[in-house]
């Protein structure tokens, strides 16, 4: 049994940052992503008769630190007793860096597994599974802008617009490169239990979901930019009042802040957001792309710019 795949990153502009139950890793919150285009992983899953247990190649280097969670992934898909697999990825951007590695990741595992051993699951069922390994790879199961409800027991996600019918384009300013300091599920934890502003997080969710899926279907960049830049800088409140403090940004993170602040104060249409980390993702129309990506590029600090637009959902190839 052989298949591949393919699955893109997905850049919250509502952010998930919760779990309601750890174990089923269920998030605590809604949350509304663009899932990009450029950025992507590429996953192989295949039998081999000579294996004893699961492999997993990153980039053709053998990892053993995140295997645990890759053959419980595939144990999910397939059921407990499968044979062993080889699963190899390959991605074209920085893993671990805030740049949702993890989404494309576990989204094009789910897709791979199924393929080969030919379940042909639907793709919310696919979703499902991805988001119990990590819960932003649900929502790189579908294209454009895409909702993710937690139902109380599962997630439901879906897609608000596709991608060609809004195409807005995202540059990502990278300011350092190298894992986080600490992993998202270690850090929404510490949030949960310690910071004062968590419960206050939670309660105004839906009222962001709301504005933020209406201004998507009337295509409403400025309200979106609004509650985007909003509920960025409410998660990052919650991480900095959590004990310890949760702090990813370093000052290149600032400064390109204040430079999209300076390209909205003439009019540019660009908004930023930021993760788990030190990057500045800009969200911008097409026609403010160049002059974004000139600006960021000219920061101080920023090391590289990758730019994207929207893109599909993953994929068996
Ligand atoms: C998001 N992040 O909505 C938020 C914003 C980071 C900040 O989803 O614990 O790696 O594996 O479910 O999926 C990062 O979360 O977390 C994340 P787990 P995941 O994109």
């Amino acid at each position: 049994m052989r298949a591949k795949s393919q699955a893109q990153p997905n850049i919250a502009l509502i952010k998930y940052w919760g779990k309601s139950d750890l174990a089923r890793n269920l998030p605590a919150v809604g949350s509304i992503s663009i899932t990009l285009d450029d950025l992507y992983t590429m996953m192989c899953v295949e039998s081999d008769a000579s294996l004893a247990a699961d492999v997993l190649m990153i980039n053709g280097r053998e990892d053993v630190a995140l295997l645990p969670r890759v053959s419980r992934c595939l144990d999910a898909v397939l059921g407990g007793d499968r044979e062993p697999l080889r699963v190899q990825s390959e991605y074209n951007f920085p893993m671990a860096a805030g740049l949702a590695s993890s989404a494309s990741a576990f989204a094009a595992l789910v897709v791979a597994a199924d393929a080969a051993a030919g379940t042909g699951r639907a793709t919310a069922e696919l979703a499902s599974l991805a988001g119990a390994a990590s819960g932003s790879a649900a929502r790189s199961l579908y294209g454009g802008f895409v909702e993710l409800e937690n139902t109380g027991d599962d997630v439901a996600v879906s897609s608000i617009c596709g991608a060609s019918e809004w195409p807005l384009r995202v540059v990502a300013a990278i300011t350092e490169l190298g894992p986080k300091s600490v992993g998202s599920t270690e850090a929404m934890e510490i949030s949960r239990k310690t910071s004062p502003f968590y419960s206050r997080w939670i309660e105004q969710q839906a009222g962001d979901l709301a504005v933020a899926r209406e201004a998507i279907e009337s295509r409403d960049f400025r309200t979106l930019a609004t509650v985007a830049e909003h509920n960025c800088l409410k998660m990052h409140s919650v991480m900095w009042a959590s004990r310890p403090p949760l702090s990813y940004w370093n000052s290149a993170t600032l400064e390109c802040m204040e430079t999209v602040r300076g390209l909205q104060a003439k009019g540019v249409d660009v908004f930023f957001t930021i993760d788990a980390g030190p990057q500045v993702k800009a969200v911008c129309t097409p026609e403010a792309e160049e002059q974004v990506a000139e600006a960021l590029r000219s920061t101080a600090g920023v090391k590289e710019i990758l730019q994207s637009g929207l893109g599909e959902g993953a994929r068996a190839l």
